[in-house]
């Protein structure tokens, strides 16, 4: 069972505490009941200070020298622009002292602390917002300039009341278990909104905080790195610069485009964010996890870092070996291939095809056309793994010569494309869960519906094409900050670098793998203008990865990851030898997400105790199979008969939602 708690740092899920249990796809909503605020808890007028100001009940936020400035999240616990010349008194204003306004956890379990008359949040834990400034550029200390990284913590003792005694409530856990959810340009102050209760419970037993951060140049922090103004100026190109190889009939023609496409992306980053790009490379974010441990004030780190996340953890222990405590790298890249030209792409292709063949189609024809739409007979013959995959080949073949017209009530006429479906394909692959509704809507399709392909391909555009004009957000997503970080990683890469070299490696992608091949090629192309603006980033890290850390770290690889193939993941293990081990996690998506109880323990003792395998790697294997998840548990018995009427478009949007976190290129952000 997965809990998401939706909202982001301007949107914290609110204290009517809405969630959503997805069970095998299906959504069920709980709401919890809005807790009324008794009377005789309301606020207390503050005696001191500013005389008539209103106090919480549980004492005035942020804390005297917190480094974090940490105070309950509302919609407006936004950090401070960088412009504020007293930010720190901006903040201080912006503190809501109603409790009720407040994000607040579920009611944990493990607490024995139940809400009552005095203490009606009691046994929750509570959603912190803050930020931490940290050195633009760490390698010259006559530059003043800062960046500002937007927090959010989850603290799972909640908070104290300043009348009532609970002695564990409002106390920072022994340690944090930091997360980072790749990217780059994942947000991790929305990963915490979506994720943290879950990690602390599977990783800690509901023990430690959780704490997430936007990196520099995303999202929250400051400033974030967009290169177009608005999210629908970054579409008109995309839909043209990220045609797919096969729909191509000129490919040098393509390639011209695309790169001079990125040459003005390239000039727009330049024009708008100035030196920035210089100072984002995976090193300085290591460096600011180091700031992070520091402000925690833990002797060591603990964390949970995803996907691209992996790297920076990788470049994290290299550079600061002594500080390294119970880290956990899921979803491994090998950080070394990122400093070759074009690496952090075609190093990334091993197995999408293979998720897409025996999980996709596989696990759909052993699921049965009860749980997978494209298992239902056809022509009176039930279903061969080998038919269906010749049928979607005609199918996407069919695409390639022609889209299908479609039309949506809320975007209106549109079409299913080529690109567009295969884009699909690719960012279902890192998720199963979405594997009914894309299972569906490709059935459908095939039988001359387009509609609801037609409403899932929608979603895969920055702006949103079902939100009128005008309310188009006006900050755009700060997707371009992903080009800065890759681009900076190998700014020395001594690869050819005409165009002629790119078209190779444009081909040799895409033949080797049809699924990921562009999408992964179109990530690096824009590498070539980087170092007409940035020649020399101030930092990348360039040693070994092999040192003798205080800790060893667990390294987590999956089978059938289409983003970070467990090649990688044992390329990584052998540099790393006793420094590390290696889960070998047999089951489908990025990351340890297809749920296995054996992964799940070893990363729970590794956390808590440091305890570790002493197998250099581990077998575990995925406890359910896509289709069928919660099929058979106690209960669900009904779910699964309806489970065909599910509701495909909102699954297929929360795996967008979460898709952003980890590829934002392939979500729309
Ligand atoms: C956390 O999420 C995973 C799926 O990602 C799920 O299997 C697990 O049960 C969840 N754990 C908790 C404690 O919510
Ligand atoms: C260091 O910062 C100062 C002040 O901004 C600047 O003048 C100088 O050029 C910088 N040095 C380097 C090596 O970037
Ligand atoms: C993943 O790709 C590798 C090639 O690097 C291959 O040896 C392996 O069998 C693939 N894994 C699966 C599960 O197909
Ligand atoms: C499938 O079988 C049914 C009943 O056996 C028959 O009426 C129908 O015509 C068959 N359909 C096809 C496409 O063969
Ligand atoms: C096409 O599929 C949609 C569901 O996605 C359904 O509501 C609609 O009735 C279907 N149209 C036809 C003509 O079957
Ligand atoms: C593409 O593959 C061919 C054949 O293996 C190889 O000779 C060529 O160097 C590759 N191109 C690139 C850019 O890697
Ligand atoms: C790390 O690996 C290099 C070879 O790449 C080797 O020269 C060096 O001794 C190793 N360092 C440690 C601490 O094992
Ligand atoms: C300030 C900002 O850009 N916030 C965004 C952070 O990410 C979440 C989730 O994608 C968005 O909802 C916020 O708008």
């Amino acid at each position: 069972m997965e809990k998401l708690t939706i909202g982001s740092s301007q949107q914290p899920p609110n204290h009517r505490v809405q969630s959503r249990w997805v069970v095998s796809g299906l959504a069920i909503t709980t709401l919890i009941s809005f807790i009324t605020f008794p009377h005789s808890f309301s606020f207390i007028t503050s005696q001191h200070d500013s005389g008539n100001q209103l106090q919480s009940p549980y004492g005035q936020f942020p804390l005297p020298k917190d480094p974090f400035h940490l105070q309950p999240c509302t919609p407006s616990t936004l950090p401070p622009p960088l412009t504020d010349p007293s930010p720190e008194r901006t903040w201080a204003a912006i503190f809501d002292p109603n409790p009720a306004h407040w994000s607040w956890g579920l009611q944990s379990k493990h607490h024995d602390a139940a809400p009552s008359q005095e203490d009606p949040y009691a046994g929750r834990g509570i959603y912190l917002c803050g930020w931490l400034d940290v050195p633009l550029d760490y390698t010259n200390k006559s530059d003043a300039r800062i960046t500002r990284l937007a927090v959010t913590k989850f603290q799972v003792s909640g908070l104290a009341p300043i009348n009532a005694h609970r002695s564990s409530a409002g106390k920072k856990s022994e340690r944090t278990i930091v997360i980072e959810p790749g990217g780059p340009g994942g947000s991790g102050t929305s990963y915490v909104w979506r994720a943290a209760e879950n990690f602390t419970q599977r990783l800690s037993d509901g023990k430690l905080d959780v704490l997430g951060w936007d990196p520099r140049g995303v999202n929250a922090s400051l400033p974030a790195i967009s290169c177009f103004p608005h999210d629908v100026d970054r579409d008109r190109w995309n839909l043209i610069t990220s045609q797919q190889r096969a729909v191509v009939t000129d490919y040098r023609a393509q390639l011209e485009f695309a790169d001079a496409l990125n040459a003005a992306k390239m000039r727009g980053c330049w024009e708008r964010h100035g030196d920035f790009p210089r100072f984002v490379s995976t090193a300085f974010v290591a460096r600011d996890v180091e700031q992070i441990r520091l402000a925690l004030g833990e002797e060591s780190l603990t964390g949970y870092f995803v996907s691209y996340g992996t790297g920076i953890g990788q470049t994290y222990v290299s550079m600061f070996p002594r500080h390294v405590g119970n880290l956990i790298l899921d979803g491994t890249e090998y950080v070394r291939d990122h400093r070759l030209r074009g690496g952090f792409g075609w190093t990334a292709l091993d197995n999408a095809t293979d998720a897409w063949h025996d999980g996709f189609l596989g696990e759909c024809v052993k699921a049965g056309p009860k749980y997978c739409a494209l298992a239902k007979e056809k022509d009176n013959k039930s279903v061969t793994l080998k038919d269906l995959e010749s049928r979607m080949e005609s199918l996407l073949s069919s695409l390639k010569d022609r889209p299908v017209p479609g039309y949506t009530s809320n975007g209106g006429p549109t079409l299913v494309t080529y690109s567009a479906l295969v884009y699909s394909i690719y960012g279902a692959m890192y998720n199963a869960n979405s594997w009914p509704a894309l299972a569906e809507a490709l059935y459908d399709l095939e039988s001359g519906n387009a509609t609801l392909a037609s409403s899932m391909l929608e979603r895969t555009w920055s702006f949103d094409p079902e939100l009128p004009c005008s309310l188009t957000p006006e900050v755009p997503t700060s997707e371009e900050l992903g080009d800065m970080v890759i681009c900076a990683d190998a700014y020395d890469a001594t690869e050819p670098d005409d165009l002629d070299w790119w078209l190779s490696l444009w081909k040799n992608m895409t033949t080797q793998n049809w699924i990921a091949g562009d999408s992964r090629f179109y990530g690096v192309l824009p590498c070539r203008h980087f170092n007409t603006y940035w020649p020399e980033p101030a930092e990348v890290y360039r040693g070994d990865l092999n040192h003798t850390l205080s800790h060893p770290v667990l390294l987590i690889a999956e089978t059938y990851d289409p983003a970070t193939p467990l090649r990688n993941g044992r390329r990584l293990l052998q540099e790393m030898g006793r420094n590390a081990r290696l889960v070998a996690h047999h089951g489908y998506g990025h990351s340890s997400r297809d749920t296995s109880k054996c992964t799940d323990s070893i990363a729970r003792e590794y956390i808590l105790h440091g305890t570790l395998p002493d197998e250099a790697e581990t077998n575990c294997y995925a406890d359910e199979k896509p289709y069928r998840y919660g099929v058979g548990k106690k209960g669900a018995s009904s779910l699964s008969e309806t489970f065909v009427e599910q509701d495909h478009l909102r699954t297929w949007r929360e795996h967008l939602r979460e898709l952003a976190l980890s590829n934002p290129r392939l979500s729309g952000a």
